[in-house]
């Protein structure tokens, strides 16, 4: 086979489509697809100076997911709490500064969704190997809730849970694939959500893992 023959796993790149989740909410389908490799560079330029680590939650449970941040602030869990911080605990350093590629991504995001002049000052890694899981909770740290999520999958899919205002609403099930941006905020902003443990589904990019990224105004 050519080295360089590609197969069209994932349809026409070039088509992006906009699901309405909410709202306020909106799936923009391979937004970032033409990007990816860009963003999977990014990630691996920000794991050298910040590792992937497993967060231990307030409950005293470690986490199933890796996660890991870049721009101004970090979100963090520990046995005190969850909170923003400047510096990465375990490094003692600020976290990487946020790439532009990742900035302007998530502001073109940000705008195809509605929310104009967004300008995020966390962003939040997450990696997931299979089995995984991130459970039903609210994105509440932040400062702000006026300004809206942008979130960026690559690599493998997984099933988004997307909830109510109340922790037992009934969940829709979301397929997220690679290149695929979540953007929510106004009255969906604080919607439960979560994701499925895992299948393991290699995916040509990223192997058996999935990376998520949430772009947020947190100070
Ligand atoms: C994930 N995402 O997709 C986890 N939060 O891996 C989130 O927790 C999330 O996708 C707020 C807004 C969008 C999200
Ligand atoms: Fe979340």
């Amino acid at each position: 086979m050519p080295a360089n023959l590609t197969l069209p796993l994932f349809g026409d790149a070039t088509q992006s489509s906009r699901e309405q989740l909410g709202q306020h909410a909106w799936l923009l389908r391979g937004f970032a697809l033409a990007q990816a490799d860009e963003l999977l560079t990014a990630i691996a330029r920000i794991r050298a100076q910040s590792p992937f680590r497993q967060m231990r939650t307030p409950g005293g449970f470690t986490m199933s997911v890796a996660l890991n941040n870049c721009g101004a602030l970090g979100w963090t869990s520990d046995a005190s709490g969850y909170r923003y911080t400047p510096r990465d605990p375990l490094t003692g350093q600020a976290w990487p500064p946020m790439p532009l590629p990742l900035l302007s991504l998530a502001a073109q995001a940000a705008e195809a969704a509605g929310f104009p002049g967004f300008i995020p000052d966390a962003c939040l890694l997450n990696r997931y190997p299979p089995g995984s899981r991130l459970s039903l909770h609210q994105d509440r740290n932040e400062r702000d809730f006026s300004a809206p999520i942008v979130s960026v999958s690559l690599g493998m899919g997984a099933v988004f849970l997307f909830g109510g205002h109340a922790r037992n609403d009934k969940a829709a099930r979301i397929p997220l694939l690679h290149g695929d941006v979540a953007v929510w905020g106004g009255e969906d902003r604080l919607r439960y959500h979560g994701i499925l443990p895992l299948k393991d589904q290699p995916h040509p990019a990223t192997g058996s893992l999935r990376y998520n990224l949430t772009f947020r105004k947190a100070g």
